[in-house]
């Protein structure tokens, strides 16, 4: 059954149950990380609050903590792309259900474009839990855009990290405006791209090269018509393996309607298809090696520069990353980072 009128996910935030997270606010990292791989919510709460949490003094428990998930993030991680207004939200609320139902633990994080936000971000943005969703467990999260084209903020990377070690499925909506595709992917291990059925989006991204990422397509809206079956078939004609990122993998291209709950279980589906292709390939592992170095590059790129990267040497940062498999990503910036400072400070005037 689909959802009566699923409201979007990001406004589904409702108070937070301050109680809840009462007794996990002063726990040892180590022993908040044990009790979140239990799947304990208050304590899955407070994990993702530290590391939301930019003062100094909490950086070396927030590090601790996500050294001790690291080992853990075993839950499958999903991002979920496309134009604003495709239905993103409206598909992950059914998405969501459809999973409850298969007896899956869930998380959806949301990433808001900042210019959408109102008195979110300055509440600080503690975890919101709709009613709807407490009932089926869900585990809600939006996190402010860095910048208006969607760019994803630094904490989007930390609260994957711990979902996915908590939960059987993580999902990470992001607006599909360019700059958010090209983080994302070094966060999920499969992309779905939800398509507004009108053509001239679809010309724009494939000039972009966006849809070259994408490993299921969603065209959704198909209540209003024919539009939606062919943007479908002009889509599924247009796909090339030859420029694919992945080019062993042909993306099922579907036509549904997330507001009717049409073809959501052939998503559920083709999603856990093509998870099982990424286990059968070894491909997770290969995405997950080149995802965890991909955010220690751009995280040290984005606060030294290109010019402090260099300090580094080449595939220093690969090669790190390989030689530490159980220190967090976060651990892997901040190590890397300590070793490029002293050459950037007496380079940079
Ligand atoms: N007709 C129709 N409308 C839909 C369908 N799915 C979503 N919508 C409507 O499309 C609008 C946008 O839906 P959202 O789910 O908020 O879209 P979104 O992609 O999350 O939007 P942003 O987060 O703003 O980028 C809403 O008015 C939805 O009710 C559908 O299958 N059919
Ligand atoms: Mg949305």
């Amino acid at each position: 059954m689909p959802p009566e009128h699923p409201a979007p996910l990001a406004s589904a935030r409702i108070s937070g149950d301050s109680s809840e997270s009462a007794s996990p606010a002063t726990a040892e990292p180590r022993a908040l990380a044990a009790r979140v791989v239990e799947g304990d919510r208050a304590a899955i709460a407070e994990a993702l609050n530290r590391v939301d949490d930019n003062r100094p003094r909490n950086r070396d428990d927030a590090l601790t903590l996500l050294d001790a998930l690291e080992p853990r993030r075993n839950g499958i991680r999903i991002g979920v792309t496309g134009a604003p207004g495709a239905g993103k939200s409206t598909l992950l609320e059914a998405l969501v259900s459809g999973l409850h139902e298969r007896g899956r633990s869930v998380g959806v994080l949301a990433v808001d474009p900042s210019s959408k936000r109102s008195g979110g971000a300055l509440l600080g943005d503690r975890m919101r839990i709709g009613s709807a969703a407490r009932e089926t467990g869900v585990f809600l999260r939006s996190l402010a855009a860095r910048d208006q084209l969607g760019g994803l903020s630094e904490v989007t990377g930390p609260s994957l990290d711990i979902l996915s070690s908590a939960l059987d499925a993580v999902f990470v909506e992001t607006v599909g405006v360019g700059q958010s595709e090209a983080q994302v992917i070094d966060l999920v291990d499969s992309l779905v791209f939800v398509v507004q059925p009108a053509a001239g989006d679809l010309i724009q991204f494939m000039k972009a090269g966006i849809l070259e990422w994408p490993d299921v397509f969603f065209v959704n809206k198909s209540d209003l018509g024919d539009l939606a079956r062919r943007t479908a078939a002009e889509l599924r004609a247009g796909l090339d393996l030859g420029t694919r990122r992945d080019p062993n993998h042909m993306p099922k291209v579907l036509c549904g309607s997330a507001r009717d709950g049409i073809e959501i279980d052939s998503l559920i589906d083709a999603i856990d298809e093509h998870q099982q292709y990424l286990t059968e390939t070894g491909l997770r592992d290969v995405r997950r090696r080149e995802g965890r170095a991909a955010r220690v590059r751009s995280a040290l790129a984005t606060r030294f520069g290109s010019f402090g990267l260099g300090l580094l040497g080449s595939g220093t940062i690969e090669s790190y990353a390989a030689d530490h498999p159980s220190l967090s990503v976060d651990r892997l910036i901040d190590d890397l980072g300590k070793r490029i400072e002293p050459g950037f400070a007496s380079d940079v005037p």
